[in-house]
């Protein structure tokens, strides 16, 4: 019999990416679907369309509850939630709920599923849990590279969330003998990135630019330093962490750093433009609190799931480059500037 998996998350990066990998590794997949009419369900359906969808938020035990006991997964993956950092200083309690609170809402969901005895009542065995936990809980970090024993000083509402659901799915692990994992993911890209977020940000503005639709690029801190890679590898890294025996929090990372202003150089480069034509900072965009650098130790997750990244930082910015420059040039021809993932 094939496995069941619940994504939540579904019609975000990585909820796309994570959807295909299981698919293709056999498994039946569901995707928690929120909202009315939710616009962005079509555009995951059309890339996967063996995805099953049931109704449900975060925000909503009752609603979790009744997505598990219809689809009855093997594998949960919490994907969901307000990812864009900036936005939980303007909406911090929005996104501790969500962030946060929804990963009890989902861990109490399985007990309660599971018959609080944490086996499925079919005996073929327990609900395993994956938390999508985030390098911005190391924060102001506390050593270089960090790694699963790194001390955590988040430096945003989000970061601070995020630790939150990290701490609570490892509670109920040695609480309950429940199979939760953290994945602690660093940032991971691709063309199908939300477009606030930098590197795609940058990406669209260079296709724009390129083809004379666009003059300038305002951005904030340059000299931020990020651990970047690919998100089609990254969802790899989170299916093998719910194979292993036991139940373990994993870095995932490349362990290669790079700045804000490594990435506009990349960009600019690939379609022959020199960056400092084009880009000036706003002030606006410069965080309340940075985070400066960010690097993975990911030792762990090399030796344990023998996982290990396979696009370089340059060839994942020429990557999403010339996605950009396929999709605004297809956009400028059917006339619609609807730019920003259409994927
Ligand atoms: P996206 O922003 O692309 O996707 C977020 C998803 O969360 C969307 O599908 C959104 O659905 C869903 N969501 C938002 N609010 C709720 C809610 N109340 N209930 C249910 N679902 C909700 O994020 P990514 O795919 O990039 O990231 C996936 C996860 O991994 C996130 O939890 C993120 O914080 C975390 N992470 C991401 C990293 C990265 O570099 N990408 C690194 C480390 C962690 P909707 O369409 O309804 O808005
Ligand atoms: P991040 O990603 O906050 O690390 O969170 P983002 O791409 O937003 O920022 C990376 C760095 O770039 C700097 N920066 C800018 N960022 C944005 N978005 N826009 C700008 O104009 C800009 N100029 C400079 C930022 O200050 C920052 O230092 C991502 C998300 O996916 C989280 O959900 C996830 O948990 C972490 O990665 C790991």
């Amino acid at each position: 019999m094939s496995k069941r998996a619940l994504i939540t998350g579904i019609t975000g990066q990585d909820g796309s990416y994570l959807a295909e990998h299981l698919l293709a590794q056999g498994y039946q997949v569901w995707g928690l679907i929120r909202g009315q009419a939710n616009p962005r369900k079509s555009r995951i359906s059309r890339l996967a369309s063996d995805l099953s969808f049931v109704d449900g938020d975060l925000m909503d035990q009752t609603s979790l509850v009744s997505a598990l006991d219809l689809v009855q997964p093997d594998e949960v993956y919490n994907l969901g939630a307000i990812s864009f950092v900036p936005m939980s200083w303007q909406q911090a309690e929005l996104v501790t709920e969500i962030n946060g609170a929804g990963v009890l809402r989902m861990l109490e969901a399985i007990r309660i599923v599971s018959g609080l005895s944490q086996s499925r009542a079919d005996g073929s065995g327990r609900m395993r849990f994956y938390q999508a936990s985030s390098s911005e809980m190391f924060g102001k970090v506390a050593e270089t590279p960090q790694s699963e024993t790194t001390r955590f000083h988040p430096r945003s509402p989000y970061g601070v969330a995020k630790a939150y659901g990290h701490f609570i799915t490892r509670n109920y692990r040695e609480s309950f003998d429940l199979y939760g994992v953290s994945g602690i993911l660093f940032n991971h890209e691709s063309p199908r990135r939300g477009a606030e977020f930098v590197t795609r940000k940058i990406s669209l503005a260079v296709a724009q630019i390129k083809l004379g639709l666009q003059d300038k690029l305002a951005l904030g801190n340059l000299d931020a330093v990020r651990d970047w890679g690919f998100a089609g590898d990254y969802v790899k890294a989170m299916h093998l962490m719910l194979q292993q025996d036991e139940p373990a929090d994993y870095v995932i990372g490349t362990g290669v750093m790079h700045s804000v202003r490594d990435a506009v150089r990349i960009a600019f480069d690939a379609v022959d433009l020199n960056w400092q034509d084009y880009v000036y900072i706003d002030p606006a965009l410069v965080r309340p609190a940075e985070v400066e650098t960010l690097c993975a130790d990911s030792g762990m997750a090399r030796a344990a799931l023998d996982w290990a990244p396979t696009v370089t930082f340059e060839e994942l910015m020429r990557m999403m480059v010339e996605a950009d420059l396929r999709q605004v040039s297809r956009e400028v021809q059917y006339g619609d500037l609807l730019l920003a993932g259409n994927w």
